[in-house]
């Protein structure tokens, strides 16, 4: 069984390219390994404020709202959804191909599938990590899963934003996802996560791993797994809020298997608190949702793709 925390498993090409797309906006999702969801009602900590009134966003009269808000990602693909603020898991999302439900070993495709969580049609909003740069209709699911058992779940959307952005999320959902911006500081990041008017720090800390066998050459051990073992970090990501401190995420970075990573802000259920996305790229991908609105940050949907 795969563990997508173990990001040293494959040699399948980097997906720096997809993740640098453009014009076009077909989007390909990984595996869904969304680990927890949480109950309809939010629940902002006590020691904090409402959120803030949400601003309106473009994207016109006639929009099509899915009560599901999927959420896509470029690079990526649909990743879950929402509703009623409570995360919609795409690992658990029924679906079918002519009527009938998708067979658990399925490998193939694409199919277009019909989904409840994406009916097709919908209107999503376009945001970079600076804001909302525009709209389009998305399409069905397009459903494929490769020799590896990787998931893919493609979604088009038109007009493609214009462009190269490094970033771009497509959520369908009537409320403006990043009303405030995550700014790079000395220590990290800085952010209003809950919107009442204070910022929140997040601090950033890397360090080389320590592994017993590093810089020894081990028997059975392939070049690339030793350089990469030479070259590991762990980035560790901790967020202070309310006088405490909680860790938001760790990644191991080797510079082969997992080349960068990305960190955005952004509301993906529309409560008015802010969600981190970790994205990893390299010979492996994951992408990870953490949800701190509950008083402790908990990854809510996932995605891997790998080998
Ligand atoms: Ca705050
Ligand atoms: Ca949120």
């Amino acid at each position: 069984m795969r563990n997508k925390r173990d990001i040293r498993l494959t040699s399948r090409p980097g997906r720096a390219a997809v993740l640098a797309f453009h014009l076009c906006l077909s989007l390909a999702s990984g595996r869904a390994v969304a680990q927890a969801s949480r109950p309809a009602e939010a629940a902002p900590s006590p020691s904090a404020s409402p959120a803030q009134p949400i601003a309106p966003a473009p994207a016109g009269p006639s929009a099509v709202v899915n009560e599901n808000h999927p959420i896509v990602v470029a690079g990526v693909g649909l990743i879950g959804g929402s509703k009623d603020r409570a995360w919609l898991k795409l690992q658990s999302a029924p679906k079918t191909f002519k009527g009938k439900p998708i067979d658990p070993n399925y490998i193939g495709g694409p199919i277009v599938v019909d989904m409840p969580m994406v009916r097709g049609g919908e209107t999503y909003r376009l945001y970079t990590p600076k804001g909302v740069v525009g709209s389009g209709t998305g399409s069905k699911v397009a459903f494929q899963v490769d020799g590896a058992g990787n998931e893919f779940h493609r979604v088009k959307i038109k007009p493609a934003a214009k462009g190269t952005p490094k970033w771009l999320f497509a959520i369908n959902g009537d409320w403006d996802a990043i009303p405030r911006p995550l700014k790079t500081t000395k220590k990290g990041y800085a952010i209003d996560v809950d919107g009442d008017g204070r910022e929140e720090t997040i601090r950033v800390r890397t360090t080389q791993e320590k592994l017993a066998n590093a810089g020894a050459s081990g028997q059975g051990e392939s070049d690339a797994e030793a350089q990469s073992q030479n070259n590991t970090k762990v980035v560790t990501f901790t967020l202070e809020m309310n006088g405490k401190s909680s860790r938001l995420m760790q990644l191991t970075v080797d510079g082969t298997y997992t080349e960068q990573y990305q960190v955005a802000a952004i509301d993906l259920n529309g409560d008015g608190w802010l969600e981190f996305v970790f994205t990893t790229g390299g010979h492996n991908d994951s992408l990870e949702v953490v949800d701190v609105a509950r008083g402790k940050p908990e990854t809510v949907l996932s995605t891997y793709s790998g080998d």
